[in-house]
């Protein structure tokens, strides 16, 4: 039998800088997609990746300068240079006819079993749940919404869990939320969706202040010897409006419902330039990691003031020993 060896893509890494005592720190050429990398876009935010092939593929979020949201697929060999397409992507009928959508907004990504799945926020009489399938980032398949709107922040597990694909979300208004929990919801087919469960609350003011608004799951979750660790943005209502910063948790393995641990500190929030000020200025907002056990790498991508796309990177062992030894 001839064995085929997948080459592993090299995963995006840069060195903690040595006068750095951050658990996670930012990419030196950050940003590393400008606002205008495509002909038509006015920013390109909370986008995801995902390895692909030799490299690696992408859904990213482009807004337009009539500012209509969309997503678009790309592609990079390193993880760091992208190349994405100027037309948006086009779906198909998957599992339905009806792939009604207003607009397309933060896009996550993840490969399951024989495919690559993509959820993003769907419009369909206000935001709710779009999935999608695709095996070659060239032809893309709609699927029945995942749920009621109004909803955000649909991130599902790399594989199914008791036998049921997992999914979490952040259920929401149709305006700029001003609440939100993060649950959980099975589906034996991708098409049904329920036993819908909360996992994480937003905290109160005196526990964690950059949390206590609202929270929602950012990147796909990945499963360590800890449980799932989620990475989620926790948000906090000033004077001067929403501000969006990042922070761990670890959820248990088999009944991820379950917190074992979340950090009372943010990992990463809104500080150089270009996470203060943009569009919508002070917001750090995750939405794709990339991890190699091996290696103990994490780099992960983030919207940057709903403008630009942004890079970090830490040790995954140490952002386990940091939720673990930070939790509330
Ligand atoms: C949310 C979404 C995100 C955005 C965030 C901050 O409601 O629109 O795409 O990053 O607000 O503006």
């Amino acid at each position: 039998m001839i064995k085929l060896t997948i080459e592993k893509a090299t995963i995006p890494w840069q060195e903690k800088p040595k006068d750095s005592k951050d658990v996670i720190w930012r990419y030196s050429a950050n940003p590393i997609i400008d606002r205008y990398a495509i002909p038509s876009s006015n920013s390109i935010f909370n986008s995801a990746v995902v390895q692909f092939k030799d490299g690696y593929a992408g859904v990213f979020r482009c807004d337009n300068k009539a500012v209509q949201m969309n997503i678009f697929a790309g592609f990079s060999k390193n993880g760091i240079d992208w190349v994405i397409n100027h037309e948006p992507i086009k779906m198909k009928a998957g599992n339905t006819e009806m792939i009604a959508s207003d607009y397309k907004y933060d896009p996550r990504v993840v490969f399951i079993e024989d495919r690559y799945w993509i959820t993003w926020c769907n419009g369909y009489h206000g935001p709710t749940i779009g999935i999608g399938y695709t095996f070659d980032f060239k032809e893309f398949f709609q699927c029945e919404n995942a749920f009621l709107p109004f909803n955000r922040n649909g991130v599902l597990f790399p594989q199914k869990i008791n036998g049921k694909y997992a999914m979490l979300s952040r259920p929401s208004d149709n305006g700029h939320t001003p609440f939100g929990d993060i649950y959980i919801s099975y589906s034996p087919d991708m098409k049904y969706w329920g036993e819908h469960r909360c996992v994480m609350k937003a905290t109160a003011f005196e526990d964690s202040a950059w949390q206590c608004t609202k929270i929602g799951a950012g990147p796909i979750p990945i499963l360590t010897d800890e449980g799932w660790l989620m990475i989620y943005h926790g948000v906090i209502n000033t004077c001067n409006g929403f501000r969006y910063a990042m922070g761990t948790a670890l959820l248990d393995e088999k009944e991820p419902d379950k917190v074992k641990y979340r950090t009372q500190p943010y990992l990463l929030g809104p500080a150089e330039q270009y996470e203060m000020v943009g569009d919508v200025p002070n917001v750090v907002f995750p939405c794709a990691a990339l991890h190699d056990v091996e290696e103990d790498k994490l780099a992960i991508y983030y919207g940057a003031a709903d403008t630009v796309v942004a890079l970090a990177f830490g040790k995954l062992s140490e952002v386990i020993q940091f939720t673990k030894d930070n939790s509330l």
